[in-house]
């Protein structure tokens, strides 16, 4: 039985210590030609490979990161599972980025950058309050309450937005297309950790921006394919948003000479909210492989035919199919 690992060297290195402790019967590989096909029972990788059918025996895709979009249109052999990587050290990346940007924005961060720039002595005030400020989060899944958790310390004014009916301590919560209106309209710090699919691609667009209150800001550490540039590039010189922090664009990287590098109230971080931490990842894989073979469903286990979706939602429609 073989588990091949298909990403970066260094942290197959760290991964192939761990199976040898915990799973010494496992055999481990970092190139398909190290392994006989047949042997393969799992695969761990960034993209989908596109030859999974050399495998009789696979059982599970392992995706090394959280997000699995880069999936939608791929097709797992019958019965071969796909699992996300639901790992602590990613969730508390996840929320420490959130509360970092969070704690910028609603301390004015984003405009001081810009006085610094030209050299302006000038304080924003008067500075809100964070029991005043309204931070909202669309997506409260794993990722989003721990980023709730984390700001609830500061003592933000709370929501969150998510397509089913849920509820957390202390967040005001909602859900579906109404919902969503109703917390845009109090929202003052938009944060967006939702996964890109048919419903969410093109969803920060004008007509999201357009029920925020002037002068909202926003966080975006989705996929970049849900952010409408123009029309955020448009809502912040009108002053309806007054700043934004992205760690996700389309494309990525993003080009050098792209309009969004100079907008002085945009900081853009190169997709690095989460950067999968090879030690707690592959105890988290260790673990995952030993349900699989008790018999038992992985953690993070995805459905691939849900990720599948054409792209062709205009921005407008969303708001409202959500
Ligand atoms: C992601 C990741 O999915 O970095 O964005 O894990």
């Amino acid at each position: 039985m073989a588990f091949l690992f298909l990403c970066d060297a260094v942290r197959g290195a760290v991964f192939a210590e761990t199976f040898s402790k915990l799973l010494p019967d496992v055999s481990f590989a970092m190139a398909a030609d190290e392994v006989a096909p047949e042997d393969v029972r799992f695969i761990m990788t960034w993209n989908p490979p596109p030859d999974l059918h050399r495998y009789p025996n696979l059982r599970a895709v392992f995706c090394i990161g959280a997000g699995v979009d880069q999936f939608a249109g791929s097709v797992m052999p019958p019965g071969v599972k796909l699992v996300r990587m639901v790992d602590d050290g990613i969730t508390r990346m996840v929320a420490e980025y959130v509360a970092m940007a969070v704690l910028a924005l609603h301390r004015n961060l984003h405009h001081y950058i810009d006085h610094q720039r030209r050299h302006h002595w000038m304080a924003v005030t008067p500075q809100v309050q964070a029991a005043a400020r309204r931070v909202s989060i669309m997506g409260t899944g794993v990722l989003g309450q721990a980023a709730l958790d984390k700001l609830k310390v500061f003592g933000f004014d709370l929501s969150g937005w998510n397509r089913s009916q849920h509820s957390i301590e202390g967040v005001s919560c909602y859900n579906g297309a109404d919902g969503l209106r109703e917390m845009l309209y109090r929202t003052d710090i938009l944060v967006c950790l939702l996964p890109l699919n048919a419903g969410t691609a093109g969803i920060l667009n004008g007509d999201l921006f357009a029920a925020l209150p002037g002068g909202a800001s926003l966080v975006h550490a989705g996929r970049g394919r849900q952010l409408d540039v123009d029309a955020l590039m448009s809502s912040l010189d009108t002053g309806r948003l007054s700043g934004a922090f992205l760690d996700v664009t389309d494309p990525e990287p993003l080009p050098a000479d792209h309009r969004l590098w100079k907008h002085p109230r945009v900081v853009i971080t190169p997709h690095v909210a989460a950067i999968t931490q090879a030690d707690s990842a592959a105890l988290t894989t260790v673990n995952n492989i030993k349900r699989l073979i008790s018999g038992r469903d992985p953690i993070g286990i995805v459905d691939p035919s849900a990720l599948s979706w054409d792209g062709s939602r205009t921005a407008a429609e969303h708001i409202k199919a959500i």
